[in-house]
Formats: structure tokens, C-alpha cells, sequence
């Protein structure tokens, strides 16, 4: 099963907005298999936004990062990676249809309420950034059988 990673960034936590992000994941029908809160220093967010490092906006990325702790999340389904970043939107939340994370509860693109993983390589490299093995949870949903059809799994 695919697993990728969800940071419910401090845009979301200053609005009040954990429970819909979760709720939204949950409501999918994905499993969380990890979270939890975390202060994130310069060496995580250098590696984390190791693509964006020489970009002039880098600064305004790492403040927004620090401003409040941020919650990671490991999230586990079918195809996880594409589902999350689907329900995700995107970059810019004024760009980012409704319906989605963003779409629904952004306006910004520094501030747009989660970060989800973008490839199936990132993900399981972004998974191991965040969370120890002993930190990843494995656990059978009651709904499973309710999920997915018996050939998808
Ligand atoms: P993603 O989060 O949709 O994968 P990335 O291009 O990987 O988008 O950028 C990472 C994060 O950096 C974005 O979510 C956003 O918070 C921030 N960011 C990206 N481009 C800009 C920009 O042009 N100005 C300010 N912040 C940006
Ligand atoms: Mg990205």
C-alpha cells in the first residue's frame, strides 16, 4: 500500500483548520498511519525545500514554516500519492479549484494550508524526513473491506 506525507502547515494551524484537513483525508477513505506536531529547523526546511533554496521567496518559505509548529502526517491507501496531492489543489489556492484543500481555504501561495508529497520517489523519501520506522503504524481499518473492491487490493 502507498504511503505519503501531509504537513498541515502554521497557515492552517492560525486558521483553525486541522480538523478539515484531517477530516478531509478521513473522509476519503485514506488511513493515517502517522502524526505528529513538530517545531521544523533550517537543516529540514533546507532539505525539504531543497528545490527552492535559490529562489528569492526561500526566506518568506522558511518563515512561514517557523512560524508555529506544523503537523506531519503519513497517510496510506491506493495510490495514496496522487490521491492526496488531487484532493491537495493547486500551488497558488487563488489558482486552485474548489473542492480542493486549497481551493477551499486559501488565497495565497506562500500560505496554502498543507504540503503533500508530488512524486511516488518523493513521497517515500519525504515519508522517512519526517517519521522513524518505530513512528509509521500499521493497523487494518474496520471499513476496509468497505474501501476498496477485492481486486484493487
Ligand atoms: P507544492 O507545495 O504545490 O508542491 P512547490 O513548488 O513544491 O509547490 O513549492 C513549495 C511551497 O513553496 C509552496 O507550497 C508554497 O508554500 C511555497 N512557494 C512556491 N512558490 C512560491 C512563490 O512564488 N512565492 C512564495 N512562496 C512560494
Ligand atoms: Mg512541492
Amino acid at each position: 500500500m502507498e504511503q505519503t506525507l501531509l504537513l498541515i502547515k502554521p497557515s492552517a494551524i492560525q486558521r483553525g483548520l486541522i480538523g478539515e484537513v484531517i477530516t478531509r483525508i478521513e473522509k476519503k477513505g485514506l488511513k493515517l498511519t502517522g502524526m505528529k506536531m513538530m517545531n521544523l529547523d533550517d537543516a529540514i526546511i533546507n532539505e525539504h525545500y531543497a528545490h527552492l533554496v535559490q529562489k528569492p521567496f526561500f526566506p518568506i518559505i522558511k518563515n512561514s514554516m517557523q512560524a508555529t509548529p506544523v503537523i506531519a502526517c503519513c497517510i496510506e491507501g491506493i495510490e495514496a500519492v496522487q490521491v492526496v496531492r488531487a484532493l491537495t489543489g493547486s500551488t497558488n489556492g487563488r489558482n486552485a479549484l474548489p473542492g480542493t484543500i486549497r481551493g477551499d481555504f486559501s488565497v495565497s501561495v506562500l500560505e496554502n494550508i498543507v504540503h503533500t508529497s508530488d512524486s511516488i520517489e518523493n513521497a517515500k523519501i519525504e515519508v522517512k524526513r519526517f517519521f522513524c520506522d518505530n513512528e509509521i503504524f500499521s493497523y487494518k481499518s474496520a471499513n476496509f473491506d468497505f474501501t476498496y473492491s477485492p481486486d484493487e487490493i
